[in-house]
């Protein structure tokens, strides 16, 4: 595993109706992270939080059922260059979120690198819609989609036209708001996801293990995009599309456990943290449990 992390704080909060996720970086930081990070012998960089403009409206353009288009864009085309530059510089990039179309450039900016890039998507979510199947124009809910060349050209073309992940790369697991359309792109794309219902049914270690079996000979490395409301809103209330029913935060630990020992984890996102609508600093402290579970943190 590779022993030096930078943080880049992605403070993007536009793609989503909600005040607050901006300070989902700092809310994190303050649970402690980098002295926890550093007891596990990692060495920590912090880049602090990258300027990416936040001054959106709620209004919807009728032309690309859309919010905040352009300042989106231009936030993830920010984060795509930093991001860049921390991967190649050979650390392991750890974005700090900021609502989840910050995916749109942290998987961009590790495109040069990781042609064939994996990623886990644990989330109760799919945010694989479009302008076109949006029930709600929040661009935090297209960003896996848009990472497979599917949705608005300024987004899928930041850092070229390419698409960044094959469809057949990706597993979303957590999953249990999925819309109609996105149900479709999963069935015609063929997207690996599992359900909190095949957790239920094999059990978090099982469905682990099958999505790294899955994954390792197909893929150069693997991203984690970590949206806490993946995890039971018991656990992170903190979060502004919560949906109740989710893995508990063991089976997540045990998850994010099974992913370190995997040696194949090389970047990752943790997104949504939402202090404004959290019980204290409760889902923050989940998420720097969680990043220390994934960076190797074990309980003996
Ligand atoms: B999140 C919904 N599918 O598109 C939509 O939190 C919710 O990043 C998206 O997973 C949630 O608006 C996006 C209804
Ligand atoms: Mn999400
Ligand atoms: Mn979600
Ligand atoms: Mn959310």
């Amino acid at each position: 595993m590779n022993k030096k992390i930078s943080i880049l704080g992605a403070p993007i909060t536009i793609a989503q109706p909600n005040g607050g996720v901006d300070l989902g970086p700092d809310a994190i930081r303050h649970t402690g992270l980098v002295k926890r990070l550093e007891s596990l012998n990692l060495t920590i960089r912090d880049y602090g939080n990258i300027p990416v403009p936040n001054n959106g409206t709620d209004k919807i353009n009728p032309e690309t059922n859309l919010k905040n288009l352009e300042k989106v864009a231009l936030g993830n085309e920010m984060i795509a260059e930093k991001v860049k530059e921390v991967s190649e510089s050979g650390d392991f990039p750890l974005i700090l979120g900021g609502d989840h179309s910050i995916a749109i450039g942290s998987i961009a900016g590790l495109h040069d690198q990781f042609k064939d890039l994996g990623v886990i998507w644990y989330d109760a979510h799919a945010d694989l819609n479009s302008g076109d199947t949006s029930p709600s124009g929040n661009i935090h809910g297209m960003s896996l989609g848009v990472n497979i060349g599917f949705g608005n050209e300024r987004l899928t073309s930041i850092r070229g036209k390419q698409p960044k992940l094959k469809p057949e790369n990706i597993v979303i697991m957590g999953a249990r708001s999925i819309d109609d359309g996105e149900k479709e792109l999963i069935g015609e794309r063929g997207i690996k996801v599992f359900t909190v219902h095949d957790i239920q049914q094999k059990g978090i270690e099982k469905v682990m293990v099958e999505a790294i079996n899955y994954l390792k000979d197909r893929v150069d490395g693997i991203h984690l995009s970590l949206d806490v409301d993946g995890i039971d809103p018991a656990h992170t209330p903190g979060t502004g599309t919560p949906v109740e029913g989710g893995p508990s935060y063991r089976e997540t630990h045990y998850a994010m456990s099974l992913l370190h020992d995997s040696n194949l984890l090389t970047s990752a996102d943790v997104v949504e943290v939402n202090p404004l609508l959290d019980e204290g600093n409760k889902t923050a402290e989940v998420a720097r449990d969680m990043i220390a579970a994934f960076l190797g943190e074990k309980y003996k």
